[in-house]
Formats: structure tokens, C-alpha cells, sequence
């Protein structure tokens, strides 16, 4: 017996590790979405992007200070936060990064590589809007400028109405304390909204009439567009699936025969309502089945059974989301966003299945 569990030693599956630049412990690793089921992510597997490392925090002495445009300035202690009513749900969180390779045609050979940096979890924490009634918001404050206890203090502008509406404190990650790299003892929780604002190891949060507008708050995830205009904020992530299975990397057994396609679907805008696969290269769709229950703002799970026919086939997914938005072919997504930036990527992604059963990339 063990103390505190581990996988079987017959389990190798691992994020994959990229350093960004000299400093220890910055950069990314991704989530194995090839090798996992359902819909929730490991938390040993769940994504990872830092920008300047992991800091080692002691939750007995880590404090949360509220102040600005408030009545009533306020540090929290961790037991403090924990004294609040507290609410779990299950969120996708993704980087305004992922896939950004695939925009410009730099794709990448399996859906880690492609797809990683997305990961689903079961939060648990209290509502921010509940929290801040302690502290009484001035009419004034329009922005909330969250900032983190890492190295470079990252920190990152929130309008209010999303601060209001569903935003989270969390502590919790699928049961359990969040994991260092998740960002412990608290993060801020922005569901459906670009990984980079759900700020991690949460110390400060400042109230403000105006967006921090320094280089440090608004280097990061600004995107170009066709007609030479930047965005700074881009927050929602758009609907978006993906096959995990068979997808780049994996082997069939050649000779065709049964076979089930799954994958994921999501979107920042709601709920998942359909998401349809195609084995001839997209010239025909037919609906997958989707796992219930299809939770807002999380991972949807789609399965389809396909009888393969031994031949090379192209297979790709598209979803539409509640609002109807229709998952774009990588073409129509440039034709409208052009290539100056590849964030927020979300197209179709077609695999390759060869004869002899290998699934590549197209
Ligand atoms: N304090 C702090 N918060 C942060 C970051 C960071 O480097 N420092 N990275 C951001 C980015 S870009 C993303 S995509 C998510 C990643 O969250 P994860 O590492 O838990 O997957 O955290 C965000 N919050
Ligand atoms: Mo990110």
C-alpha cells in the first residue's frame, strides 16, 4: 500500500517539455490527449505554461491583498478564503497559444504537439463577485488588475464584468489541493477565457478605472490582425475539436475493420450542441455522439464508430457551439484572420490514415 498513490509502472504517458528561454522552469509541457480518456484531465497531466518558473509557496504565510477602487482595503489569508461558501465545476482552461504553429503551416505530428496546451478539471474555490462584497467596489472601477507571486510578477487586466460574472478564486484542482504548477495555494479562474488571464499563485488585486497598460501587462498573447491592427485583449476562446484517437503518432492495424474515432470538442461561449466527423477528406459529415452531460465551458467528449475500409482515408472533426458558431476549415480561418498572428488558433485539424494503418499529420 502506498500513502499517497501512483499509476501503475506499466503507465509511461508524460506531458512533453518545452524550456522557452535560459530560465529554469519557463516555458510549456502538454497534455497527452492521445492517451487519455473522458473528460477530465490528470492533474499530473494537466497543461503547464510559466513565464518565469514555479515558485514554492507556504499557504501558512501566502496572503491575498484586495485594494484601489475599493471601501474597504483587505488581505486574505489562505484560511480566510477557505471560510467562504465554497462551489466546484468543471472548466476547460486553454493557452491563447496553442496550436499556434498550425496557422502559419508549421503543424505539428501529434495532438500534444498540436492540441496539448488545453487541459479540463474540476475546480473547486468561491465566487470572486462574493468575496469582493467584503471589500465594497467604487463605482469607478471598471478594470481589475490581477497580479501573481511568481518571479516576474506577472499580471494581467480583467474588465469588470467578467470579474462579476463567473469569475473564481480556486484552491481546488479535481479533489484535491491545486498542484504547484496549477498554481498553489489560489488561482484566479476565468472560465472559457484565454489561459494567460487565469493568473496563477494569486497575491494582489487591484481595482482600477483604466487597464495596466506597461509593457509587462500587455507583452504577451497580443494579436496582429490582417489589416496591421493589434488586439491586447482577446479573451474568449472560440469553439474548437479535435480526433485524440486515432490521431498522429498512432498505428492501426492494417487491413481496415472497426474502429472508434473520439476526440474533444470546446468553447469559451457555452455549451458544445454538435460535433460531426468526416473519414473522406470532408466532403461528407455524420453527427458523433456526444458523452452527456455536456457541461458549459468544458471539454465535451465525442465518440463515432467507423468501419474503416482498409484504404487511406483523411478524418477530421468540426463542432458548432450554442451561439452556432461553426468550427472554420484552416482556410476560412485565414481568409479572415490573415497570418500575422497565430493566436487563438481553432480550425479543422485533418489526420492522415496511410494504408498501412500509420496516422500522420496532413
Ligand atoms: N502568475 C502567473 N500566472 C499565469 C502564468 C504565469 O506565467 N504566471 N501563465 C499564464 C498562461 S499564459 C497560461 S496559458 C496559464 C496556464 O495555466 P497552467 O500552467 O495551470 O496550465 O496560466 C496563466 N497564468
Ligand atoms: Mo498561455
Amino acid at each position: 500500500m502506498r500513502a499517497y498513490g501512483e499509476r501503475s509502472p506499466y503507465e509511461t504517458t508524460e506531458r512533453v517539455i518545452r524550456e522557452l528561454t535560459a530560465s529554469p522552469g519557463t516555458g510549456s509541457s502538454r497534455t497527452p490527449h492521445q492517451d487519455l480518456f473522458g473528460t477530465i484531465t490528470p492533474s499530473a497531466l494537466h497543461f503547464e505554461r510559466h513565464h518565469s518558473g514555479v515558485p514554492g509557496i507556504d499557504p501558512a504565510t501566502h496572503e491575498l491583498l484586495i485594494h484601489g477602487l475599493v471601501d474597504r482595503p483587505l488581505v486574505l489569508t489562505m484560511d480566510d478564503v477557505r471560510r467562504f461558501p465554497s462551489f466546484s465545476r468543471t472548466y476547460f482552461l486553454e493557452c491563447g497559444g496553442n496550436s499556434i504553429g498550425e496557422q502559419s503551416g508549421n503543424t505539428q505530428p501529434d495532438v500534444q504537439k498540436s492540441h496539448g496546451l488545453l487541459s479540463c478539471t474540476e475546480w473547486t474555490g468561491v465566487s470572486l463577485a462574493l468575496v469582493l462584497r467584503e471589500v465594497g467596489l467604487k463605482p469607478e472601477a471598471k478594470w481589475m488588475i490581477a497580479e501573481g507571486a511568481d518571479a516576474g510578477r506577472m499580471a494581467r487586466s480583467i474588465p469588470i464584468e467578467k470579474v462579476l460574472d463567473d469569475a473564481l478564486l480556486v484552491y481546488g484542482q479535481n479533489g484535491e489541493a491545486l498542484r504547484p504548477e496549477q498554481g498553489y495555494p489560489l488561482r484566479l479562474l476565468l472560465p472559457g477565457w484565454e489561459g494567460n488571464t487565469n493568473v496563477k499563485w494569486l497575491h494582489r488585486l487591484q481595482f482600477t478605472a483604466e487597464p495596466a497598460m506597461s509593457a509587462k501587462e500587455t507583452a504577451y498573447y497580443t494579436e496582429l490582425g490582417k489589416d496591421g491592427k493589434a488586439q491586447i485583449f482577446t479573451f474568449v476562446m472560440e469553439a474548437r475539436s479535435v480526433i485524440t484517437r486515432p490521431s498522429g503518432g498512432q498505428r492501426l492495424a492494417p487491413g481496415g475493420g472497426f474502429h472508434e474515432i473520439t476526440g474533444l470538442a470546446w468553447t469559451g461561449k457555452g455549451k458544445i450542441t454538435r460535433v460531426e466527423v468526416s473519414v473522406d477528406g470532408g466532403k461528407a459529415w455524420a453527427d458523433a455522439v456526444l458523452q452527456e452531460p455536456v457541461l458549459s465551458l468544458a471539454v465535451a467528449r465525442f465518440r463515432f464508430p467507423w468501419m474503416w475500409d482498409g484504404k487511406p482515408a483523411v478524418i477530421q472533426s468540426r463542432c458548432t457551439d450554442e451561439t452556432g458558431f461553426l468550427q472554420p476549415t484552416h482556410d476560412e480561418l485565414i481568409a479572415v484572420r490573415g497570418l500575422n498572428s497565430g493566436y487563438h488558433y481553432n480550425a479543422i485539424k485533418p489526420w492522415q490514415v496511410s494504408a498501412d494503418g500509420s496516422v500522420t499529420h496532413v
